[in-house]
């Protein structure tokens, strides 16, 4: 078997410490960087969230499958500089308050780093004031992403999303909504500008519109 087969199948089956011995062992063997992130990381946390959606696993398999990436990615940070390893500037991060959900907010912090960005990451219950304060910190992190499960924490978000857009010095960041509780249709009612279902989705629109320009609208 392939070193990142294996990588993939000690990822899927939540093993964080064979993940940090096997990533290490693949980088001494000589295997790119980006291999490792691409072809083993990504597609088994990809894998491990399909998974869940199908029912075919459960909540702590896919806790376990984020920390083994987790794991690897802190093994695998400091070779990515050897590659071309994109520098897509930054995103805020966090769950709304009242909101304690965190396991599909750090996947899409993952994947955003796995493309390139800097993840400022304020973690859960994250109050209106606290994303203003830490957007206006990092003025050059050009979006802020929003995460909301609970039917009860989508006011949360609605008001942080009207606060940023009546700032005259913040409107100009996108923002991005998602979780369980957020639909497209709910996303367009609140002003967000843009909206994914899933973490993938959202790193890639990220990187387009990193790479491209523009402010995407919540069509
Ligand atoms: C795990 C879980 C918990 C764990 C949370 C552990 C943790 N560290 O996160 C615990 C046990 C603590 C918990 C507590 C509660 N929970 Co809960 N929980 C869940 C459960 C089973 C899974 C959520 C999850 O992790 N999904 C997996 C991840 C990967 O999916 P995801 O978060 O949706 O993220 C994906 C996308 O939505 C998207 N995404 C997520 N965020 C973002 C952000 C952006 C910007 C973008 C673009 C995309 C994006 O990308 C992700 C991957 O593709 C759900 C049921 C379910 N099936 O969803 C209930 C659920 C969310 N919980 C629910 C409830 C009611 C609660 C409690 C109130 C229960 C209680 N009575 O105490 C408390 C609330 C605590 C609080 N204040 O937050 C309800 C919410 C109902 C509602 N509509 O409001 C649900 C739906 C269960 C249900 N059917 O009743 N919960």
């Amino acid at each position: 078997m392939s070193i990142l087969k294996e990588i993939r199948d000690a990822v899927e089956s939540g093993y964080p410490k064979t993940v940090e011995t096997l990533v290490r062992r693949a980088l001494e063997e000589g295997v790119a960087p980006k291999a490792v992130l691409e072809e083993a990381l990504v597609p088994a946390v990809q894998d491990a969230g399909d998974y869940y959606r199908r029912n075919e696993s459960d909540i702590p398999r896919l806790l376990a499958a984020a920390r083994c990436m987790r794991r690897g990615l802190d093994v695998l940070e400091p070779h990515l500089g050897g590659w071309q390893y994109q520098d897509l500037g930054k995103v805020i991060i966090g769950t709304v308050q009242g909101d304690l959900h965190d396991v599909g907010k750090n996947l899409v912090a993952v994947m955003f780093r796995c493309v390139g960005f800097q993840v400022i990451d304020l973690g859960v219950d994250v109050t209106a004031k606290q994303f203003l304060k830490s957007a206006r910190e990092h003025p050059d992190a050009s979006i802020i992403c929003l995460s909301s499960l609970l039917t009860t924490s989508k006011a949360a978000m609605r008001q942080v999303v009207r606060l940023i857009k009546e700032s005259k010095d913040l409107r100009q960041r996108v923002i991005m909504v998602g979780g369980g509780s957020v639909s497209r249709e709910f996303a367009r009612e609140i002003g967000a500008d843009a909206y994914t279902e899933t973490a993938v989705d959202a790193a890639t629109l990220a990187k387009e519109l990193a790479t491209q320009g523009g402010k995407p609208e919540c069509d």
